[in-house]
């Protein structure tokens, strides 16, 4: 390769497979718990280029769109290892997306899934949902079917049965027929590509508007993505990292595999979310990344249910996707953390590639965060819109087939800066606070609020907390909060909401009958304007929902917000 010349694939996996094939690259934390599987270097290597011959015989090249619809399991890695080996691009699309919503993300004819997914006992039809997504999207020309499970599921002409590929009548007639993936060759020559060169698309959550394709390229992604993951959580060779992201969000991306696997780390895929603690005892995982949500849910099981597990092989731990709120801070830190394991804030986007904001472990806990990249604001006490001023290796490149986009929505808010659309303050001592979302700022009587300032108001009773604005005679916008109690709390409505609003000194107004949980997209964020669409009466008007991922969350607080009326 000449300077400007990569192979992603050869710094994720031949250069490891030379010093040590048996490393462990992978460690897949399956549906069922207690029953990991763990795949090293060398069987990664070997699956990656199999299937990579198995996608060039099915016709795909260099450059053409392959879609992966797949729960976290080691053939997902390999698939999109794959992909890079031979040049294609990827997209994962989050295997809990409706068929619409996948048909919406196709962009070319090739696409991989399995016969059926498993989630927390539960049976889901993956390829069910394949099957009608097809159907509205006749792009598609094959779809690769692995096994997760036994059961066999109804295959069309389209379909490839991955493990045991029958060739295609179309294919070059020299094609031997009858072939599996599994006796396709381990050696798959890896395509060197041109560091700009597309590496992946990927959706963004979708809080607002049309999902966006965002771009990643080869070079600068692969080595933000490595350089964050090792600085950032003090990774060093040996440990075990467990990123509790899907494979279909950029963190997923980011740190369930590029980066880990890039440095030459051990990483664990979650298949489901953990919602017990014991595989960190299980596997002695040592960094632990999981976002504020997660967290708050242990939260309100309380600290036995941490405690009993051994926590003594965690180094460092990280949230992201949200702000996290004080509370959840502090129970990470000395519950789950003992007090003795930094934990890290990380702050980043799909479209930053990798973390932009975030402490160092290796400095006292709280530290300031470091930016990346700098800022404009050059005081401290301040706040505004995050922005970025220099480019950095891993942003985003563009918008697939809408560069027009990419550039009004981040770059020409601000010319000469990447616009976030995220707030945040600085404070006295020169530390970031991310207020969240600029479009979800309330503004009470000419005071901006940040939604995350509210939120983060600790009460003993409350274990998670939504706040939106809502129109309002005399202060412009008034704060409307909903609150998920903490289990077996009993207080009364108008109790808490006095005592809250002591505390925020009048800033909350009422707020609905408790909710017992909150309208969520799939990666965990607070869908906060279909919040204020129901505070607003505009339950009909509620926009796309293809990233919500409890639907009932959603009619239990319209529900509660027409009995207040
Ligand atoms: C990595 C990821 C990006 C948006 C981002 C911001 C919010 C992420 C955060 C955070 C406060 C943090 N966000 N990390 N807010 N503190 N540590 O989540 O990417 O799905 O694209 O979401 O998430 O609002 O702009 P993505």
């Amino acid at each position: 390769c000449n300077d400007s010349q990569s192979s992603l694939s050869v710094n994720c996996l031949d250069r490891h497979v030379h010093i040590a094939p048996n490393k462990v690259a992978l460690i897949w934390e399956k549906d069922e718990p207690g029953k990991e599987v763990r795949v090293t270097y060398r069987e990664l290597l070997e699956l990656t280029c199999r299937l990579g011959n198995t996608l060039k015989r099915q016709g795909v090249k260099r450059g053409d769109r392959v879609t992966i619809y797949m729960p976290p399991c080691p053939l997902a890695v390999a698939s999109m290892l794959a992909c890079a080996r031979i040049g294609a691009v990827h997209t994962v699309v989050f295997a809990g997306f409706s068929s619409e919503a996948l048909a919406d993300r196709i962009r070319d004819g090739k696409l991989i899934t399995v016969n059926q997914g498993l989630r927390g006992g539960k049976v889901i039809e993956l390829k069910q949902t394949v099957d009608q997504a097809v159907r509205a999207c006749p792009l598609v020309k094959r779809v690769l079917v692995s096994m997760r499970t036994e059961q066999k599921v109804p295959m069309s002409e389209l379909d490839v049965p991955l493990e045991e590929v029958r060739c295609h009548v179309e294919l070059p007639p020299t094609s031997p027929q009858g072939r599996e993936m599994m006796k396709e060759d381990v050696c798959c020559e890896p395509a060197v590509m041109e560091s700009e060169d597309l590496l992946f698309l990927l959706y963004t959550s979708g809080s607002t508007g049309k999902p966006k394709g965002l771009v990643h390229s080869q070079a600068g992604y692969l080595l933000y993505a490595a350089i964050t993951h090792k600085y950032v959580f003090d990774y060093h060779d040996g440990d075990v990292f467990g990123c509790m992201a899907d494979i279909g969000w950029i963190t997923g991306h980011s740190y369930v595999v590029y980066g880990p696997l890039c440095n030459g780390g051990t990483t664990v895929l979650f298949e489901s979310t953990p919602v017990y603690p014991n595989p960190v005892e299980r596997l002695r995982i040592n960094q632990f990344y999981g976002a504020p949500t997660a967290i708050r849910l242990l939260l309100r099981y309380g600290d036995e249910w941490v405690k009993r597990y051994d926590r003594s092989s965690l180094k460092t731990l990280g949230s992201v996707g949200e702000p996290i709120n004080r509370e959840a801070w502090e129970w990470y830190f000395n519950v789950v953390g003992e007090a003795r394991c930094p934990v890290v804030d990380t702050w980043w986007q799909t479209e930053t590639g990798g973390i932009c904001i975030s402490p160092r472990p290796s400095t006292p806990v709280m530290t300031k965060g470091i930016i990346f990249q700098g800022n404009v604001i050059t005081e401290n006490n301040a706040s505004g819109a995050l922005c970025i001023s220099q480019a950095w290796p891993g942003m985003a490149r563009t918008i697939y087939n809408d560069h027009k986009r990419f550039l009004e929505t981040y770059l020409m808010p601000y010319p000469g800066f990447f616009f976030t659309g995220d707030g945040a303050y600085r404070t006295s001592q020169g530390y970031y606070q991310l207020t969240g979302r600029l479009d979800d700022v309330i503004n009470v009587s000419g005071h901006r609020l940040g939604t995350a300032e509210l939120e983060d108001i600790v009460h003993g009773a409350v274990a998670e907390s939504a706040v939106i604005g809502f129109p309002h005679e005399i202060k412009g916008e008034g704060a409307y909060a909903f609150i998920v109690l903490k289990k077996g709390t009993d207080i009364s409505q108008e109790r808490l909401s006095n005592e809250l609003k002591e505390l925020v000194s009048k800033k909350i107004h009422g707020g609905s009958p408790f909710p017992t949980r909150l309208p969520k997209t799939r990666s965990g964020k607070i869908m906060r304007r279909v919040l204020k669409k129901i505070v607003e009466d505009k339950a009909d008007e509620l926009g796309d929902l293809t990233t919500l991922d409890d639907h009932e969350a959603v009619e239990e607080i319209i529900e509660g917000h027409k009995r207040l009326l």
